[in-house]
């Protein structure tokens, strides 16, 4: 047991459990009784791969004892970084099965994240693809272990060179010693706000009441068949409800590799796919797409929308267009989900992100003091409950400022609730540029951007983009009035910063505006680079 991982206090977890949130099973034990229950219904189709769920239970089991034979134990962290396809779920169910904690990364990240993260959490593997979109991840991979003294066993996907072959890894089943359903199973990657990456550990019990009861909510059932179109790491498709959610309801999941409508439209008519979930940039590439692109898409039943603030006039498109229900969803790594319900009416699912998913999730709005607004008033949202962390993975000191002392999450989010209980996501009060879904931390951009010679101080400010949500503008004082975009993008390549991260924007500046404590006015600045057309009103 970690002792710096803050818990729920003993009676509320135990509440927790009396009430059937907490069920006393891993996800691994959990995976075994959709097999016994399932039995040769497909669970999973992955390319040509159509797997039952007793396949994939026993594919599990073998892949877990030949990891348990290549020294990987209860309690060590994997770092997980995949593209959706099947070895990225077998690889996670196996984790899961053994003990060993996954920590679930999307392909995009490069070098400075993952050197990060492997110093907070010190995994003994990784499991990573030979190459992806062109990039080599072996070498990648070899990179972030020469400076990482914890990590033994690099596990490759397709061509594995000196490395362990994911496709050798095959073993007798084995009698694995047991994982506390209460210890951490998983650790998720947050959006942040700190120079440094901060994880999310959740448990076996709350990730599985995560999956079931969202899965409920969103009318999966043994005939659903889910296509996962955005990157698995991610705790949307992953288990909002995503892939595990499926699973517990006994249906079917797909997987794409990318959420392009050229390859999700041919899926979801083979298929016959009845649920799936983007962030709000994706949709109106996929309605665009609908106007001249005639493959049957009749079989969709829910679009769930959630990530990112979507524009009531791209939802009201979604029922006529695509011909099914759009599920607004407000979500979080850290814990709390919100849905809009699908026979709520139109002025709920076009204009909120929804209602909490339990009726425990305990959330409050607060104002700058930290006092509860009036009704119908914007305010930061606090929140707990039975899925919703107590503290980040060791990091006590960010843990005193990210959670209150009653251990609510402060989730840096500014919404309002509406008569009928449902949120409205108004906008932010935490540090961070929401680009397509993908969250950056502007104090992660800004420690690396002075350390570029030519720069002495920075500010990364979002602005309103027609196709992103929002794009980040990079604000910096220096000596160099020359320095341009290009060469600030091959500085942040160079520097291991992915591609998504890079500023889109860059500003010279002679001097800040400063708020009243002497702070750099990030408001003043956005008012001050769009031009006054284009600010909204
Ligand atoms: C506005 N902002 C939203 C929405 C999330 C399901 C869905 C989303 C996430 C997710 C997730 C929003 N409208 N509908 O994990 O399981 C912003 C908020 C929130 C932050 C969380 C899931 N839905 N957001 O996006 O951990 O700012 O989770 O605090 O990546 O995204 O980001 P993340």
């Amino acid at each position: 047991m970690d002792h710096t991982l803050a818990f729920w206090p003993p009676e509320t977890a135990q509440s927790y459990r009396d009430k059937g949130y907490w069920e006393p099973l891993t996800l691994g034990e959990q995976l075994r009784r959709w097999a016994v229950t399932q039995g040769e219904r497909t669970a999973l189709i992955a390319g040509d791969a159509r797997l039952s769920y007793a396949a994939l239970d026993a594919r599990v089991d073998r892949l877990a004892a030949a990891l348990h034979g290549r020294g990987i134990a209860l309690g060590d962290r994997v770092l997980v970084q995949l593209p959706n396809d099947l070895p990225l779920v077998l690889t996670t169910l196996a984790l899961l099965r053994l003990g060993a904690v996954p920590i679930m990364v999307m392909t995009a990240l490069r070098e400075r994240e993952l050197a990060a993260l492997g110093a907070l959490a010190e995994p003994v593997a990784c499991v990573v693809p030979d190459r992806f979109h062109g990039f080599d991840h072996r070498a990648l991979a070899e990179r972030i272990q020469a400076g990482l003294p914890s990590l033994q066993e690099i596990v490759v996907v397709g061509e594995a060179g000196p490395h362990t072959a994911f496709a050798a890894l095959d073993a007798e089943p084995l009698d694995l010693p047991r994982p506390d359903p209460e210890s951490i199973a998983l650790l998720l990657l947050s959006g942040g706000t700190t120079d440094v990456p901060k994880l999310i550990p959740r448990t076996h019990v709350d990730y599985a009441y995560n999956a079931r009861r969202a899965a409920e909510i969103s009318g999966l059932d043994a005939d659903s068949v889910y296509l996962a179109a955005l990157p698995v790491a991610h705790n949307f498709p992953l288990a909002s409800p995503g892939i595990l959610g499926t699973f517990c309801a006994g249906g079917r999941v797909v997987l794409a590799r990318t959420p392009g409508f050229d390859e999700t439209f041919p899926l979801i008519a083979r298929e016959r796919v009845t649920h799936t979930a983007l962030v709000p940039a994706l949709v109106p590439l996929w309605l665009q797409a609908r106007e001249w692109d005639d493959t049957d898409l009749s079989s969709l039943q829910v679009l769930q929308v959630g990530g990112a603030r979507l524009e009531p006039e791209t939802a009201a498109r979604i029922r006529p267009e695509l011909g099914c229900a759009l599920q607004q969803v407000f979500g979080m790594a850290e814990g709390l989900l919100c849905f809009t319900g699908l026979d709520d009416p139109d002025s709920i699912v076009l204009h909120t992100q929804g209602r909490p998913m339990c009726a425990d999730d305990d959330v409050r709005i607060v104002d700058a003091n930290g006092h509860e607004v009036a009704p119908g008033e914007a305010g930061e949202l606090l929140v707990r409950g039975p899925y919703t962390i107590r503290g980040y993975y060791r990091a006590e000191a960010h843990n005193r400022i990210a959670f209150t002392s009653d251990g609510y999450y402060r989730s840096g989010d500014k919404v309002r609730r509406t008569a009928e209980g449902a949120f409205v996501v108004e906008g932010r009060i935490k540090d961070q540029i929401n680009r397509a879904g993908e969250k950056i931390a502007a104090a992660e951009i800004e420690a690396l951007l002075v350390e570029h010679p030519a720069i002495r101080e920075a500010a990364l400010v979002a602005l309103p983009d027609p196709r992103l949500g929002e794009s980040a503008c990079a604000c910096v004082l220096g000596d160099d009035p020359t320095l341009d975009l290009a060469a600030l993008h091959r500085f942040l390549a160079a520097r291991g910063l992915p591609r998504h991260k890079w500023p889109d924007r860059l500003e010279h500046l002679d001097g800040w505006p400063l708020t009243a404590i002497g702070k750099i006015d990030k408001q003043a600045l956005r008012t001050r680079l769009q031009p006054a057309t284009e600010r909204p009103a």
